[in-house]
């Protein structure tokens, strides 16, 4: 089976798991995993932030996010297909009560423009606007990179009106990667900014909150409280520390693979997909409503031997990650036309 569901589905090579057997440990509750301390070091210079947070998640990285910045009954402005608002499971709601205000961007992409409209007037009846959301790369848009010239204008604004800005980068070093922007540059908009590396990264598990030694000191208090302190973690840092010095470049590999699978499906009837809009690891296609449903496609691919998410009722989504090979993509590329054409 080649698997295109996600590029979480990466497992960590001999070499990583080499490194995590080596990892000095130590009780980080207490502060003292050394590997742990190193990673938190190395994420918080390599997004220019004073300091970074160790989470177990993406979800619980962007939830403490959310959290730090706002009150209950606040106003969380970000697009439509966001990961917060839709698979962090109602998490906005249930952690920081708070509600969110989805702007329906352009393939993920909103402007300054939009969040003018949106965010509330100090006014008794309304509900504080008081942090603005950026995801990039966009996952449910395909991988959009955000351009850095929306960012700057939304940061802009934020700034006058005095509301948080936060950027899910579960996917940051796929635009770095992509874009020649480094890490830091995206980062300087944001008060805070959360990175996976358990995705394309290739680690098994953990993101970082990144921010100011206040921010994350608050931050540190509610993961104490969502319970997601973990104690000899270095064993997983390590893994992040060795994902981050050797497999970022790689990042570039899965973005032409990507964009390989995109040009065969554009050749496909009844297949919609602009092979420009790939610019990173994901691919979304639309079935055409007179062909079948993004379920049956999922169906008949699977049983062909490929997997793959159906994103909507007729969307579809392949993500390529670093595990899989030039065969697998060769192989997944000639099911694609026969099962789709
Ligand atoms: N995304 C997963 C699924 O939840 C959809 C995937 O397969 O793409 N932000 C973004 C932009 C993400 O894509 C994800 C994971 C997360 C946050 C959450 O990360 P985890 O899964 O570590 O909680």
């Amino acid at each position: 089976m080649i698997d295109l569901r996600s590029d979480t589905l990466t497992k960590p090579s001999p070499a990583m798991r080499s490194a995590m057997l080596d990892a000095p440990v130590g009780d980080d509750v207490f502060g003292e995993d050394p590997t742990i301390n190193e990673l938190q070091d190395e994420v918080a210079r390599l997004l220019g932030k004073e300091a970074a947070l160790l989470v177990p998640s993406g979800t619980m990285s962007n939830q403490l996010a959310i959290k730090t910045h706002t009150n209950p009954a606040d106003e969380v402005i970000c697009e439509l297909d966001a990961h917060i608002m839709n698979y962090e499971a109602g998490g906005p709601a249930f952690h920081s009560q708070v509600q969110l205000q989805p702007i329906h961007g352009e393939r993920g992409v909103f402007t300054a423009e939009q969040v003018a409209e949106v965010i509330r007037p100090i006014n008794v009846h309304q509900p504080p606007s008081s942090l603005i959301a950026v995801e990039n790369t966009a996952n449910r848009a395909g991988g959009t990179i955000f351009p850095l010239a929306n960012i700057e204008a939304i940061g802009k604004l934020a700034r006058q009106h005095k509301l948080g800005m936060h950027m899910d980068g579960a996917r940051l070093m796929n635009a770095v990667v992509a874009s020649g922007i480094p890490a830091d540059q995206w980062s300087s908009h944001f008060d805070s900014v959360s990175l996976c590396l358990s995705k394309g990264l290739g680690a098994p598990v953990g993101s970082l909150l990144a921010g100011s030694k206040e921010f994350i000191i608050r931050a540190h208090r509610y993961r104490k409280l969502f319970g997601g302190g973990m104690r000899q973690a270095g064993i997983l840092a390590a893994a992040g520390l060795f994902a981050l010095k050797y497999q970022v470049d790689d990042l570039k590999l899965d973005h032409q693979r990507a964009r390989a699978l995109a040009e065969c499906l554009a050749d496909i009837p009844g297949i919609l997909i602009n092979p420009d809009h790939v610019e990173t690891n994901i691919v979304i296609f639309t079935v055409a409503k007179d062909k079948f449903t993004g379920d049956e496609a999922e169906r008949r691919l699977r049983l062909a031997g490929v997997n793959c998410l159906a994103f909507s009722m007729q969307k579809v989504r392949l993500v390529t990650y670093r595990d899989l090979s030039d065969e697998d993509i060769d192989i997944a590329i000639k099911v694609l036309k026969e099962v789709l054409g």
